[in-house]
This record gives structure tokens, C-alpha cells and sequence, in this order.
């Protein structure tokens, strides 16, 4: 039995350790899912004016195909969670004329129960914008009510210790400088919360007010995939291990099949160490049991694809939407191979999938 120090002090103490969060989790607007609830979630859009430095722009086309064609006929509601325009770098008029007729269609989801927008760091000028079509639209969190458990939604840099990412004052000084003198300059990514140290920081401070408040955090800003509060690295290496413990008692059958699964795996986790890609949320400070209490929906600008998060009744998922031509990656994989959405060369893969109830059970029992 281990006793921690905090177990000690009164109520009072731990409400006062995230009150960020604790604000962002009491005003959130409340939301009643249902068995039969679809919701889909996608944050940092970054869109910009079309131009080079647009970063939504090579991606603009497969989240048109895949909002219009899969998720918006599939029933689902829509929630934006945050960084969907890019006004550190442009200004809400440039980002409308060229984008506008996505505001269109993200109010289209409406029709299938909801649709909200959060607002992150890089759009939360949006405030002050008079004339904004989505302004309606527009909350900092959102509470889901699932049966006695909740999902709060935001987008994260609330948990930022950066005063330039939390207050909207500074953040607006901080625009003036991005456009006037960081632009021209060539300077980069300047509030960019890519840092791995930094948005290690930041997701730990989620998982900790997470685990003290029992409830399940989604959110976006470090544009990391995050399922269970494990990164990519953190899955593979917990799904050989469970392979390995099965392989020694399974029908020798059975064992090509493991062993082929095993090799599959590996391959993937040895590309994201050459890629540079570290571990999510594992640490010393729960036994090395990590507590399914975040979950990050990615960002929609990568490179080779975008990542979203799924709600499905009682089922919550990781997917990962990119260009047909670039499946390689995912070939070995036979669970979930990636399907194809019509003729539109846009395919759609399962990274994990869970029960809901199942991620609410651990984290009642583990936190
Ligand atoms: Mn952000």
C-alpha cells in the first residue's frame, strides 16, 4: 500500500493545484451522450490564406472528403477543439475568404446533434472578432455526461505554465509581433508548443488533474496522438509485451500467427524510434501503470496524414485519415487494415479502439 502525501491534505488543497482547469471543468457546457451518440473530434486545423505558409492547406482536401463524405452521412456531431484558424499569422478576413465554405459545412453537423468549436491558443482573438460566423458556436470546454462519468474537452494550453499561451493579452502583443516583425524576419513557429519537454509538461499537468478528478481529459495543442494517455511508442511496446506473454501458452497454431504480429509491431515501433518519436505519459509515479485518463485527437496538418478521435456509443477511437498511396506503413497490420472511403483515394485506419465503460473502470480503480 503506498500513501501519497496529498491523501493528507484537505479537499480544498488539490482544487487549488490545476485551477485552470478546475474553472475550465466547472464552466464547461454540459453535454447528455447517449447509447447511440456519434461524435467525431478534430483539433489544430491551423488554417491560414491559402498561401505557402498556410499549413492547412495540404490536407484542406481530405478533411473536405472526409467531414462531406464519411462522417457527416455517418450521423456524426462535430467538435472542433481548438487552433482551427491560424490568426497568429493571419488576419480572420484573408482565412474566410479562403476557407469560408468550410464554416458551412462544419454547421451542417448540427443536424446530427451537435456541433461546437473550442478555442485554442492560436485562435482565441476570435473573441473579439465582431462579424465571426462562428461565433455562436464558440465555448472554451465542453463537459460530455457519459451515464456518471465525464469527458471534458479542451484544448489544452490552459494547462500551459507560457503566460503568452494562457493570457489573451499577451497572446495579442505576441500577434502583432508574429505579423509585423517574425513574418518578415522569417522566424518560425515562435509560440509553437512542439517543444517535446515543453508539451510533456503540459500533458502531465492534464493527467494529474485528470486522475485527481476522476474524469477523462480530451484535448489537442501538442498535436501529439494521444489514446489512453499513451503515445504511439507507449502501445506498441505494451501490445508486444502482451504478445510475448500469450505467445508461451497459445496452440503452436496460433503461435505463427503471434509471432508474425510480434515482427509487424516491432517494425512500426523501430520507424517511430528512428523517427525520433518519445514516449507519452509512462512514469514511476503510478507503479508504471498508466491511467487511461487523456486522450489527444492530433492535429490535421501532418505531413503523410490527420488523426482524429471518434466517439461511437460506448466505443471511443483513435483513426488516422491519409492519402491511399501512402499505406506501407500499415500493410502488415491485419486487425485493422485501412478502408479505402469510396473512390475518393482517402482511406481511413483504426489505431485503437476501446469500451468506454472499460476506460472509466480502469480509471476509477487505478487513480
Ligand atoms: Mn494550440
Amino acid at each position: 500500500m503506498m500513501f501519497r502525501s496529498e491523501q493528507l491534505l484537505p479537499m480544498s488543497f488539490h482544487q487549488k493545484k490545476h485551477p485552470n482547469l478546475e474553472r475550465l471543468l466547472i464552466k464547461a457546457k454540459p453535454i447528455q451522450l447517449d447509447p447511440s451518440s456519434k461524435v467525431v473530434i478534430l483539433s489544430d486545423l491551423h488554417m491560414g490564406n491559402g498561401g505557402r505558409r498556410d499549413e492547412f492547406r495540404r490536407n484542406a482536401d481530405l478533411v473536405r472528403t472526409m467531414l462531406s463524405g464519411y462522417y457527416l452521412p455517418g450521423k456524426y456531431s462535430l467538435v472542433l477543439n481548438g487552433d482551427i484558424e491560424e490568426l497568429l499569422k493571419f488576419p480572420l478576413e484573408s482565412i474566410t475568404e479562403q476557407w469560408g465554405m468550410f464554416f458551412d459545412l462544419f454547421l451542417q453537423f448540427e443536424k446530427n446533434g451537435f456541433f461546437w468549436k473550442t478555442w485554442g491558443n492560436h485562435d482565441s482573438d476570435l473573441l473579439e472578432e465582431k462579424g465571426y460566423k462562428l461565433a455562436p458556436w464558440l465555448v472554451e470546454s465542453l463537459k460530455f455526461h457519459y451515464g456518471n462519468d465525464t469527458m471534458l474537452l479542451f484544448h489544452g494550453h490552459q494547462a500551459s505554465i507560457l503566460l503568452w499561451e494562457t493570457y489573451p493579452l499577451v497572446s495579442r502583443a505576441i500577434v502583432l509581433f508574429l505579423r509585423y516583425v517574425a513574418k518578415p524576419a522569417g522566424i518560425r513557429n515562435f509560440s509553437s508548443a512542439y517543444n517535446s519537454r515543453r508539451r510533456f509538461a503540459i500533458e502531465k499537468s492534464i493527467y494529474e488533474f485528470s486522475n485527481q478528478a476522476k474524469i477523462v481529459s480530451i484535448i489537442g495543442h501538442t498535436h501529439r496522438p494521444l489514446f489512453e494517455s499513451l503515445s504511439r511508442v507507449d502501445f506498441l511496446n505494451f501490445r508486444i509485451e502482451e504478445l510475448c506473454r500469450a505467445f508461451p501458452q497459445a496452440h503452436p497454431e496460433k503461435r505463427k500467427e503471434i509471432e508474425e504480429k510480434i515482427l509487424a509491431l516491432k517494425e512500426e515501433l523501430d520507424t517511430c524510434y528512428r523517427q525520433g518519436k518519445k514516449i507519452g505519459l509512462r512514469s514511476g509515479l503510478y507503479n508504471n501503470i498508466t491511467i487511461p485518463s487523456v486522450f489527444n485527437s492530433g492535429c490535421t496538418i501532418g505531413k503523410r496524414g490527420i488523426t482524429a478521435l471518434e466517439i461511437d456509443g460506448n466505443k471511443i477511437r483513435l483513426v488516422y485519415w491519409f492519402n491511399g498511396k501512402q499505406s506501407r506503413k500499415f500493410i502488415s497490420s491485419r486487425d485493422n487494415r485501412p478502408k479505402e472511403l469510396g473512390r475518393t483515394g482517402f482511406s481511413r485506419i483504426v489505431l485503437n479502439e476501446d469500451s468506454l465503460d472499460y476506460v472509466f473502470t480502469r480509471l476509477r480503480l487505478l487513480s
